[in-house]
């Protein structure tokens, strides 16, 4: 097998990250299976020709229906808003396509379970968009501690701090709105704390949450406006149904605990994904914002030079890093992308499940799910509640 064919259904933001992926494989890894850009789906002729034209595809069709019939694409990637990960998925499973699927999965943990199951029962490949797991500084995060570098991990502390919809003006856009986004800042935010908390430390046990919505109503906008959307304070408004703000605590089945927060009004913050894990042996430190470094902390360091040192990762010796430039050339929010599709097209080669896969999906969603019935029923929430 040298190529897949792609299908991809939704073209704004993830639309374009994942385009730019696609082309951007063949270019830095020549030796990995070749994603083929068959055709790009949305809604809007207009707006779409415009996509295919500039991400590079060689057709579109503006019914995805008639996308997952089309007998000349293997794969269809979902970035549509999540309240059409479902249907499509298991209509392309259906179809024997394999799937790559934005975060969060599905609206709700059954539903995941749903198009896990089916595509399990497909038989077909399946992956989900965690893309920071593909950040260098993080697959070396992951690297030091199954080494044992950190030792015994006692605490991971976590934070996502966005502050794009602090205006009370910002508009109802379809993030806000439950019945499309499935929730706010939790499923946007936190479920890629969550993943992360579980790539690098293990599975929860329990969970403690807090919510809030600070801003009740906006004012009413197209559902498929984005994060630069401008509203205006006289339009009509409309109810806010989502978390602005999910904070919560827990205990991992490994003994560690960890804090989690997912925020859009934290102000000057635009997009602080960081985390900190620390351990018997030394501590981790992480920010998105400055993506190419890692803290690290070793408490075996000489008495005279303790203290957090910078490591760049950036070097021929960091995942990923030989594909791009020279060892200290920096790389960026896209390039997540680009490994993130790496495993995709590697998990064909080695025919194997990529990671992560509809199954951490789940387990994800079993997390969101538990926070939310916490918050609900203000207690602590064992996962196992959910099985
Ligand atoms: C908006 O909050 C957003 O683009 C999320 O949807 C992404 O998953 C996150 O990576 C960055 O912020």
């Amino acid at each position: 097998m040298d190529k897949i064919r792609v299908g991809m259904v939704g073209y704004k933001f993830m639309g374009k990250a994942h385009s730019n992926a696609y082309r951007a494989l063949p270019m830095f890894f020549p030796d990995s299976i070749k994603p083929e850009m068959k055709a790009i789906c949305g809604r809007d002729p207009e707006g779409l020709e415009k996509a295919r034209v500039q991400f590079g595809w060689e057709s579109s069709e503006t019914d995805w229906k008639k996308l997952v019939a089309r007998d000349d694409i293997d794969l269809i990637d979902i970035n549509a808003p999540s309240d059409a990960h479902k249907e499509i998925a298991l209509a392309a499973a259906a179809a024997g396509k394999h799937l790559f699927c934005e975060k969060p999965l599905a609206l709700t943990l059954k539903d995941s379970r749903e198009m896990l199951e089916a595509a399990e029962k497909a038989g077909v490949k399946h992956m989900v968009g965690f893309n920071y797991r593909f950040a260098p500084a993080v697959q070396l995060a992951k690297k030091l501690v199954e080494d044992g570098r950190i030792g015994k991990v006692y605490h991971f502390r976590s934070v996502f701090l966005q502050d794009w919809i602090i205006d009370p003006n910002f508009p109802l856009v379809w993030r806000l709105q439950k019945e499309i986004a499935g929730s706010g800042s939790h499923g946007d935010l936190g479920a890629h704390l969550i993943d992360m908390a579980r790539f690098l430390v293990g599975e929860f046990n329990e969970v403690m949450g807090m919510s809030e919505t600070f801003i009740k109503e906006r004012p009413i906008a197209s559902a498929m406006t984005g994060l630069s959307a401008k509203g205006s304070a006289d339009a009509p408004r409309g109810e806010v149904t989502v978390d602005d703000a999910t904070l919560f605590m827990t205990r991992f089945e490994n003994g560690a605990l960890g804090s989690f927060e997912a925020t859009r009004f934290a102000a000057g913050h635009r997009c602080t994904n960081s985390f900190e894990i620390n351990g018997s042996k030394g501590s981790i430190k992480f920010d998105f914002e400055r993506m190419n470094e890692l803290q690290v902390y070793f408490t075996d360091d000489a008495e005279d030079v303790q203290g957090f040192r910078r490591v760049l990762a950036t070097d021929p010796a960091h995942a990923y890093m030989d594909a791009w430039w020279p060892a200290g050339h920096t790389i960026g929010y896209e390039h997540t992308f680009t490994h993130e599709i790496h495993e995709l097209m590697q998990a064909f080669a080695e025919d194997r499940q990529p990671v992560p896969n509809f199954v951490d999906g789940v387990k994800c969603q079993e997390v969101l799910e538990a926070v939310e019935r916490s918050i609900e029923e203000r207690r602590w929430v064992s996962i196992n509640e959910l099985a």
